[in-house]
């Protein structure tokens, strides 16, 4: 289950998830025509439309074309409240209405006064004459500078649907067009999706762990090291099915022991009423050695599972030890970074042993420097323990994401539209071109550096020399790392096309804006359940595009038609004939699986769902028990077969940073580390009430600010030393830039630390000077910039230290959420 493609290093780990999904695109049938007329696949006037998004399933209702009122699907066991702010996204003043253009780009041509993209200037232009330049720009740079010159990664999120991928459509006619740089992997698990592959032979951050109702049946302690559950798993990649929260309301009425290991009592602590452990941020990874080490030293290790079942405990026991470094890693050596006492770390290894446990992590401990050792020290945690295979043990990492452990239906597996990757296999520019893909992360670093060597997972590449940048879907002035150097590295590029539905910050700092429909403005299909896949929805279209919008499709196959490869690009479909497609394949593999299915027509015509059922052995499944059973028989994909405590690959590639078994390294900046230069952790965690940027345009946005902007969580003991009270504007600042956010004072976080949730939008008092004041609280102006190691190079948007005073001038107001003017 891969949310993003895997780097493609990682295609044979992964080949099991590859081959089930090409398989079913390969089963694809020839060209449909478009069965349904014109008026099906037209919005309703008047009534009641069921479709899906990001936050679940929804009725949606419409009057005069217009949606006026949002209600859950009745059968969602655990709807969000964000969906108040779905509707809103539709008609929020920070729509994107038309085409526009940067003026100094139309009147000057591109590259010209970098210094204004983001500023807001830009000029109303016709859709033929924005689909013009941009086919003008393809072939310009194309021509002058070769393929590589186009970086189109296009990371980031979009809207659910298998046709309106905006991502895979940008990727297909660039595919299609000559070729372009793209990226490997993505900001949520950068650092373990990398790692994991060398240790466990998968990805494991987006595969089914143990099922939920295992769990509560039979772990006695459940333990989230990082991971905030009830908050996290609100979303899908997909359409959420929330089963995760029938398993943490059954988990809660069972009355299990839950520890939550957090620098923030986190909303699923308060749930589960469970015990809170809040170490300092960073340094789990020492308390980690120190539970190991108590583990070892009191003789509660299962020395026989790590005979069976791991390879290397014996290379990674001398350092553990302290045998090799004259530092053993004890409980109390562990206490001095981690800021918990030694006894609570001891207590912990031993309550992790007395019965079934099951270790849970969330993600943001690898998106932190040096943010690969943290998983594969949980596995070699859990490996101690012994209970990897059994049900209710072992370890977890997406309890978290998505609805990970909802029990998987019995139920076919909905195709998408390719990215077209295929018709460029061994294109000559690829060989001639250098990097062909870059490392997601590392997308400043490209633009600062062309003709750079770097390294990435035992490979050595060259940045190349990017002059265009088409991005649809994803906000990277809301995604990437350290905005001031992002501003200045983007002022670097000729030219920047942009499509979105909203004035994010990416689109005032693009050339071209094309404004895109939401999801709710066109026809699309879509599985419910990114784990569970307990249904296929009809998305359909809930009101006709607002003002000029388009869809990403439609947009892209406007541009393909003038760069002479439309029919390549539409293979003849329209958007219903491609959703008919998609349908009919999944409705072919439903018959090999003796599952019910109506045909499209009635599908379409009906309610739009259809719901698949969960066998008894999915509500009982165990991650590695067929391992477990017969490690011989069912190794894993690693290169020993085994779980990897060492990694002889690792270690052949030599890296400073990445030694070859677990081990703990120093970040570049953490509270009370050597040479901190601030007094303040700042963790930048994901927000209850939204989906990173998504639906901060929205009315949504008035429940929770704090005097107009984002909040910050500070603890009563912090605030009082500076005299913040709640409610104050406050401005956090480091040596990288500086943020207005609004205080909010508690306990529930540790002293020391502050949180300023990511996704908040830029909103520059200078947009022209790199460095000036965020007025709302772009986070992401404060953390670092650099990559987690060489190996897996992700992104560490939970490393950043920093302080905070109140704000004591007038504070400016808050422009980010009105168009530009001209708009
Ligand atoms: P979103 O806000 O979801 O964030 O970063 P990402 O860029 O994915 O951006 C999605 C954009 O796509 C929105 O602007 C939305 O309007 C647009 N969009 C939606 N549907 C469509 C469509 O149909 N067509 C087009 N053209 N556009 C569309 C998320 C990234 O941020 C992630 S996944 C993680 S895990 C990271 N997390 C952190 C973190 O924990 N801490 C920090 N400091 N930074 C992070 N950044 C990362
Ligand atoms: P975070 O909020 O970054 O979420 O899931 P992920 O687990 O990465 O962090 C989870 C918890 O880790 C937080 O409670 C935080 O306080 C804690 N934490 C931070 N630093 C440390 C540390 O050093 N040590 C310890 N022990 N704990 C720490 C992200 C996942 O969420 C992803 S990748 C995406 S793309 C989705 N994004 C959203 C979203 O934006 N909004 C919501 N509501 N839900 C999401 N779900 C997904
Ligand atoms: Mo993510």
């Amino acid at each position: 289950m891969s949310k993003m493609s895997p780097p493609t290093a990682f295609a044979a780990q992964t080949r099991r998830t590859f081959l089930k999904a090409s398989a079913a695109a390969g089963a694809l049938g020839l060209v449909a025509p478009s069965l349904l007329s014109a008026g099906v696949a037209r919005a309703a006037e008047d009534g009641e439309v069921l479709t899906g998004s990001h936050w679940g399933a929804f009725r949606a209702t419409v009057k005069g074309g217009k949606m006026t009122a949002i209600k859950p699907w009745e059968k969602d066991p655990h709807p969000s409240h964000q969906l108040t702010g779905v509707m809103d996204s539709i008609y929020s003043p920070t729509r994107i209405k038309y085409p526009m253009v940067r003026r100094a780009f139309l009147e000057k041509g591109p590259g010209a006064s970098p210094e204004t993209r983001g500023a807001g200037d830009f000029v109303r232009v016709t859709w033929d004459q924005a689909l013009d330049l941009v086919a003008k720009e393809l072939t310009r740079v194309r021509k002058d500078h070769g393929p590589t010159s186009i970086f189109a990664g296009s990371y980031g999120w979009m809207s659910p649907g298998k046709l309106h991928n905006c991502r895979s459509l940008v990727r297909r006619l660039l595919n299609q067009t000559g070729g372009f740089v793209s990226s490997s992997g993505d900001y949520s698990t950068g650092a373990s999706q990398v790692i994991m592959p060398h240790v466990m032979g998968t990805l494991e951050v987006y595969e089914q762990p143990t099922v939920w109702p295992v769990v509560v049946e039979h772990s006695d302690l459940v333990v989230f090291w990082g991971a905030d559950p009830m908050t996290t798993n609100q979303i899908g990649w997909l359409i959420p099915d929330h089963g995760a929260y029938v398993g943490l309301k059954a988990l809660k009425e069972s009355g299990k022991k839950v520890i939550c290991i957090d620098p923030v009592r986190t909303e699923t602590c308060d749930y589960l009423g469970a015990e809170w452990i809040a170490p300092k941020p960073q340094t789990d990874m020492a308390m980690m050695l120190g539970v190991a080490h108590t583990l070892y030293t009191e003789k509660l290790h299962d020395q026989s599972f790590l005979d069976d079942y791991t390879f290397g405990f014996d290379r990674f026991l001398p350092y553990l030890t302290g045998e090799s470094d004259k530092t053993p890693k004890s409980a109390e050596w562990a206490s001095a970074i981690c800021g918990i006492p030694a006894e609570v770390i001891k207590d912990l290894a031993r309550r992790i042993v007395k019965g079934r446990t099951m270790l849970a992590s969330g993600w943001s401990m690898q998106r932190q420097h040096h943010g690969e050792q943290i998983h594969w020290m949980l596995v070699t945690l859990a490996s101690m323990v012994g209970q990897i295979g059994l049900p209710g043990g072992g370890f977890g990492l997406s309890y978290h994401y998505a609805n990970g452990g909802s029990p998987s239906a019995t139920g076919p597996v909905l195709p998408a539209i390719s990215d077209g990757s295929a018709a460029v296999k061994g294109a000559a520019w690829l060989a001639a071109g250098g990097a062909a893909s870059i490392p997601v992360a590392r997308v400043v670093d490209m633009l600062m550096n062309p003709g750079k060597e770097f390294d990435f997972n035992g490979t050595k590449a060259i940045y190349p020399d990017t002059k265009l940048i088409y991005w649809t879907g994803g906000n990277p002035f809301a995604h990437h790392q350290n905005r001031n150097r992002m501003v200045e590295a983007f002022r670097k590029v000729e030219t920047f096309i942009v499509h979105d539905f909203q004035w994010t910050a990416t689109a005032r700092h693009a050339d071209i804006v094309l404004p895109a429909t939401t999801s709710y403005e066109r026809n699309d299909i879509e599985q419910i359940g990114d784990y569970a896949l307990s249904s296929v929805l009809a998305m359909k279209k809930v009101v006709e595009p607002v003002f000029e919008a388009r869809s990403d499709f439609d947009i892209l196959a406007a541009v393909a038609e003038r760069l002479g490869t439309r029919d390549a690009f539409t293979e003849g479909k329209d958007e219903m004939g491609w959703i008919k497609e998609f349908y009919d394949n999944a409705l072919g593999q439903a018959k090999a699986k003796g599952v019910t299915m109506p045909d499209f027509e009635t599908f379409w015509k009906g309610e739009g769902v259809v719901s698949f059922p969960i066998s008894d052995e999915a509500k009982a499944f165990v991650r590695y028990s067929a391992f477990r059973e017969d490690p011989l028989l069912e190794p894993l994909g690693t290169p020993t077969g085994k779980i990897e405590i060492y990694s002889k690959n690792i270690e052949k590639m030599g890296y400073d940073d990445c030694p070859a078994h677990p081990t703990w390294m120093e970040p570049v900046e953490r509270l009370d580390g050597p040479g901190a230069k601030f007094p303040l952790h700042i963790t930048t965690s994901h927000p209850k009430s939204r989906l990173h940027s998504q639906l901060c345009g929205t009315k949504l946005r008035d429940s929770y600010t704090v005097a107009g902007r984002e909040p910050c969580l500070i603890n009563e003991a912090d605030a009082k030393a500076r005299g913040i009270s709640n409610g104050d504007v406050v401005r956090v600042f480091n040596d990288r830039g500086q943020i207005l956010a609004g205080a909010v004072v508690t306990n529930a976080i540790r002293p020391g630390v502050i949180r300023v949730n990511e996704g908040g939008w830029y909103d520059p008092t200078e947009p022209t000077k790199p460095g000036s004041l965020c007025k709302y609280g772009d986070v992401n102006v404060l953390t670092v910039d650099i990559g987690t190691s060489k190996l897996a190079q992700g992104n560490c948007g939970h490393t950043a230290i920093g302080d905070v005073e109140k704000y004591a001038e007038a504070a400016p107001a808050v422009t980010v959420f009105a168009a530009p003017k001209n708009a």
